[in-house]
C-alpha cells in the first residue's frame, strides 16, 4: 500500500461488470477529516474494494486478491445514487447496497429509480410527520437522502409546478414480500398529509375528510383482497390503480381505484401452509356474539386450512351436509332444494324448429363439487367487486382534472413448486410492467435523445419483448389457451401441452421449452420470464381460463330473497348459454392495456422494491439472492443510463412561459426598466453566445462564411434561436458559474426541448418563486409610486 499527499490509496475493481478483472489500480481519495456526505461526496472517492465476503456470496466469481483499506464501508453507505459510483459494476453496487442496509438506509437512487429495499423491521421515525415536513420543506430533492418520499415529493411537485405532462404515476414493483404494498401506502400518506396541510384551515376541514376516506380505504381492501402466502404474511391478492385527483390549489379533490384480477380461487382452494383471505379470520376473532349467530358462526370455526386437492375433497365430503346446505341457502336467501339442484343437475337447452327445450342432466361427483366451488368464488369476488366500487363512489371528487398521481401497487413475480393460471396471469402483469419501463425509459429515452440530437453513446438493454410476444400475440400462448375454451371440449393435458410446444416451443424458442427436471405432476412447460424461468401445470389451464360460471347458479341468486345478494347479482354479466364468452385471460389482457394507456399518459417514477432474503428476516443481506432480483429488473443498465442522461425534459416554449420572471426579477429598481426584458437579454447573451454556439455545435467555419450568409444565417437562426438564448440565460442566472464553465454537466439544448440533470428543475422552481414574489413586490411598490 502506497500514500500520497496524506491520502489513503487502494485498490479498487476493475470497469468490468463482475468480479474477474481485478487489478490493482490506485486512486486518491479525501483524507479522514475531511466531510464526507452525501452532497459534496465526489464520484472518485467511492471507488472501493469489495470485500471477501462478497465474493463469497458470489460464488461463481473467482476470487482474487483483495484488500480493505481504511474506514470503507462507511464511504460506501453514504453514496446516496449508484450514478455515482466509479467503476460501475455489478460487485460495486452490490457492496454499496449491502453497506447502506447495515446502516439502515435502505432506499438508494438509481438514477430516475429508487432502490428500496426491505428493512423487514419497524422504523416508524422513517415516516413519522416529521419526516414528512423535511421532505415537504426541502426544495432540492438532491439534498434529501433517498427516501419513498422524496419520490412522493416529486411528483407532488411536479404535478404543481403544471408545466409539461402534469399527470404523474409512481409504478412499484418487485417479488412478492419486497415492500409494494408498503411503499404504496407511505406514497399515498405522503401526499394526502401534504396535500392537506397546504390547504388553508377552513378548506382542511373539508378536505380532510376525503383523505382520511382515501387513507383508511387500504386497511379494508386488504383485508379482502390479502392473505398470507409461503412468500409473504400479507400478499396482495390482486392488483391496485390508485389515482389521486388533485383541484388546481394542490388539494387532494378525489381518488379512485381500478382493481385487477382477485385470486379467488384461494376462497376454495390454496397451497399447504398458505391461509384464505385476510376477512374470514378476522370476522371470526372480531365480530360480536350476535353478529356471529346472525351469520350462523362461531368463534371457535374453522377455516379451510390449505393442502393438496385430495385433502381439500375430503374436507368438502365432510363438510356438504344437509345442515350446512341449509345453512347456505338461509344465508344466500333461496331456497335450498332450488340451491341443492343448481349443484347436482346442469341445465342443457337444445332450440329445434323454433321450439326451445330444456334437459335436466346430472352431475358427476367432480362436476357437482366444482359447482359448489364456483358459487363461493363467484360470490367472494363479486363481493370484492362491489366493494371497490362502493369505495370509489365514496372517493369520487367533485371535477376531474389532469391533475392526477397514480400509484400501482401490482402482485409480485411469482414462481412456486406448483404454477398454475393465477401465476401466468400475476407474472404477465410483471412482464407489461417490465416493457413499459424498457420502453418508456431504456429505448424510448435513448431514441428520443438521438432524435434531439444530443450527443450519445447507445447502451444495450435486455428487452423482454419476446417473452411477451410468446405470451399474448397471435400465435401464442394466450391465443392458444383461449381457442382451446372457445372450442368447448374436454381438454386433454398431454394434448394441450404438446399442441403449445410444437407450436411455440421450436427448437429456436429461447423463451418456451420443457421443464430441466420434473417438479410437477402431469404435463408441463417452461417460460423463461424476464425474472427467472417458470414452469407452469397445463392440467386446470383451460378450466381456470374459461372461468365458467352456471348461469342457473347466478340465476337462482338474482332471485334471492336477500337484497344484498339480489344486488350483487342484480345487473347479470354472465352470458346465457351459447354465447361466446370472453376468457379470463382476454380480460386480463385489456384491462392491463387500459392500464399501459393510463400509464403512458402520465410521467412515470419507478420504485424496484427489494427482498434482501428468502425468509423474509431483517438485518439479513443475501448478495446473490438480491443480485437476482437487481439483474431481472437491469439495475445496471438503467444506472449506466442514468449516468448520462438529463432526466427532465421541457419544451423551449414552456420553459420560457415558466422562468422567464427569473430573468426580470433579476433588475431592481425603476419598473419601466425592471419589465425591459430585452435590455437585460442583450446585455447578458453577448458573452454566453460564444459559449452557447459551441454547445450547438454551430460556430461557422470562418473561409466559408461570406457577409451574406451571415446575415442569411442570422435571420433565419434568430427566431428559434431566440428562444433558446433566453434558455441559456435564465440556466446562467440559476446556475451561475457551474454552467458558465461546464453547461453539459447542467443541460443540453434538443431540437425541441431542453434537458436538465436530476435536481435542476427543483432548484429552478426554487428560485422561479423567489423571483416570482420578488417581482410581484416591485410592481406592488410601482404601482403605489403611480398612483
Ligand atoms: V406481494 O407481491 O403483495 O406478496 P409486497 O406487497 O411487495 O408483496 P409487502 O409490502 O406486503 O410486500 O411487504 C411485506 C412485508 O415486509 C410487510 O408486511 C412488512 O412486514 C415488511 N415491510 C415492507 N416494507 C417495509 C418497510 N418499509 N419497513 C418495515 C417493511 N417493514
Ligand atoms: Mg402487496
Amino acid at each position: 500500500m502506497r500514500k500520497r499527499r496524506g491520502s489513503l490509496v487502494v485498490f479498487h475493481i476493475a470497469a468490468s461488470n463482475d468480479l474477474t478483472g481485478i487489478k490493482d489500480s490506485l486512486i486518491e481519495i479525501p483524507r479522514k477529516s475531511d466531510s464526507i456526505c452525501p452532497s459534496n461526496l465526489n464520484p472518485a472517492d467511492v471507488d472501493v474494494c469489495p470485500e471477501m465476503r462478497l465474493m463469497e456470496e458470489l460464488r461463481t466469481i473467482p476470487s482474487g486478491r483483495i484488500s480493505l483499506q481504511g474506514n470503507w464501508e462507511n464511504k460506501y453507505s453514504e453514496i446516496d445514487d449508484l450514478t455515482h459510483l466509479r467503476p460501475l459494476s455489478t460487485a460495486a453496487v452490490l457492496t454499496c447496497l449491502k453497506r447502506r442496509y447495515a446502516v439502515d438506509r435502505f432506499y438508494t437512487h438509481a438514477g430516475n429509480t429508487l432502490i428500496a429495499i426491505n428493512p423487514f423491521k419497524s422504523m416508524p421515525h422513517l415516516y413519522d410527520e416529521r419526516a414528512i415536513a423535511c421532505h415537504q420543506q426541502c426544495k432540492d430533492v438532491k439534498k434529501m437522502a433517498p427516501h419513498v418520499f422524496s419520490v412522493a415529493a416529486t411528483m407532488y411537485r411536479a404535478l404543481k409546478r403544471g408545466v409539461g405532462t402534469t399527470a404523474q404515476s409512481v409504478i412499484i414493483s418487485g417479488e412478492s414480500g419486497a415492500g409494494k404494498t408498503v411503499s404504496t401506502r407511505h406514497v399515498m400518506k405522503y401526499l394526502v398529509t401534504v396535500a392537506e396541510k397546504g390547504q388553508s384551515s377552513s378548506r382542511r376541514s373539508l378536505g380532510s375528510r376525503i383523505e382520511q376516506r382515501i387513507l383508511s380505504c387500504n386497511p379494508i381492501l386488504e383485508a379482502f383482497g390479502n392473505a398470507a402466502t409461503a412468500r409473504n404474511r400479507n400478499s396482495s391478492r390482486f392488483g391496485k390503480y390508485i389515482q389521486l385527483h388533485f383541484d388546481r390549489c394542490g388539494a387532494v379533490g378525489g381518488a379512485s381505484i381500478q382493481t385487477y384480477l382477485l385470486e379467488k380461487t384461494r376462497v376454495v382452494c390454496r397451497c399447504a401452509d398458505e391461509s384464505n383471505f385476510h376477512i374470514f379470520y378476522q370476522m371470526l376473532a372480531g365480530c360480536d356474539s350476535a353478529t356471529l349467530k346472525q351469520l350462523c358462526l362461531s368463534a371457535s370455526e374453522e377455516t379451510p386450512t390449505g393442502g393438496s386437492t385430495e385433502f381439500r375433497i375430503a374436507d368438502t365430503n365432510r363438510r356438504c351436509t344437509e345442515l350446512h346446505l341449509c345453512t347456505a341457502s338461509q344465508l344466500l336467501g333461496v331456497d335450498a332444494s332450488k340451491l341443492e339442484g343448481t349443484f347436482t343437475h346442469r341445465t342443457i337447452t337444445a332450440s329445434h324448429s323454433r321450439r326451445r327445450s330444456i334437459f335436466y342432466k346430472p352431475c358427476s361427483v367432480s362436476e357437482a363439487r366444482d359447482r359448489l366451488d364456483c358459487l363461493s368464488k363467484v360470490i367472494y369476488s363479486r363481493l370484492f367487486h362491489w366493494l371497490v366500487d362502493f369505495i370509489n363512489s365514496h372517493l369520487k371528487g367533485q371535477h376531474e382534472t389532469d391533475k392526477t398521481i397514480g400509484i400501482l401497487d401490482i402482485y409480485g413475480f411469482e414462481s412456486f413448486a406448483v404454477n398454475s393460471l393465477e401465476q401466468l396471469c400475476i407474472n404477465y402483469a410483471n412482464e407489461r410492467l417490465q416493457q413499459h419501463f424498457v420502453t418508456h425509459f431504456l429505448r424510448d429515452l435513448q431514441e428520443e435523445y438521438i432524435r434531439e440530437a444530443i450527443p450519445w453513446n447507445f447502451t444495450e438493454f435486455v428487452d423482454n419483448r419476446p417473452c411477451l410476444d410468446l405470451l399474448e400475440c397471435n400465435p401464442g400462448l394466450f391465443a392458444l389457451l383461449n381457442e382451446e375454451c372457445h372450442l368447448n371440449r374436454p381438454s386433454n393435458s398431454s394434448v394441450l401441452s404438446e399442441c403449445i410446444m410444437s407450436a411455440l416451443g421450436g427448437s429456436t424458442s429461447k423463451v418456451l421449452g420443457r421443464p430441466q427436471r420434473r417438479s410437477m405432476d402431469g404435463p408441463c412447460f417452461t417460460v423463461k420470464h424476464y425474472a427467472s424461468s417458470v414452469t407452469y401445470l397445463v392440467d386446470g389451464l383451460v378450466d381456470k381460463n374459461k372461468d365458467n360460471v352456471p348461469y342457473e347458479l347466478t340465476e337462482l341468486l338474482r332471485q334471492s330473497s336477500n337484497e344484498f345478494i339480489g344486488q350483487l347479482f342484480a345487473e347479470e354479466t354472465t352470458e346465457a348459454p351459447g354465447r361466446k364468452k370472453k376468457t379470463v385471460l382476454a380480460k386480463f389482457k385489456s384491462s392491463l392495456d387500459s392500464l399501459m394507456v393510463a400509464l403512458n399518459a402520465t410521467q412515470p417514477h419507478y420504485i424496484r422494491c427489494i427482498k434482501p432474503n428468502v425468509l423474509s428476516q431483517p438485518s439479513d443481506f443475501n448478495g446473490a439472492f438480491v443480485l437476482s432480483q437487481l439483474e431481472a429488473c437491469g439495475v445496471l443498465e438503467t444506472v449506466n443510463i442514468c449516468k448520462q442522461t438529463f432526466p427532465s425534459k421541457i419544451l423551449y416554449e414552456d420553459f420560457l412561459q415558466q422562468y422567464s420572471v427569473i430573468l426580470r426579477a433579476r433588475r431592481h429598481g425603476n419598473i419601466d426598466q425592471y419589465c425591459d426584458a430585452n435590455k437585460e437579454n442583450e446585455m447578458l447573451i453577448e458573452p454566453l453566445e460564444a459559449l452557447y454556439r459551441k454547445q450547438l455545435n454551430l460556430t461557422p467555419r470562418r473561409k466559408s462564411v461570406t457577409p451574406k450568409r451571415k446575415l442569411r444565417r442570422r435571420a433565419a437562426m434568430s427566431s428559434i434561436d431566440h428562444t433558446r438564448k433566453l434558455c441559456a440565460v435564465i440556466m446562467y442566472l440559476v446556475f451561475g458559474v457551474t454552467y458558465a464553465t461546464n453547461p453539459t454537466s447542467c443541460m443540453q439544448f434538443g431540437r425541441t426541448k431542453l434537458f436538465l440533470k436530476l435536481g435542476q428543475l427543483e432548484h429552478l422552481e426554487e428560485i422561479h418563486e423567489e423571483a416570482l414574489s420578488r417581482y410581484v413586490v416591485t410592481i406592488q411598490v410601482a404601482w403605489r409610486y403611480h398612483r
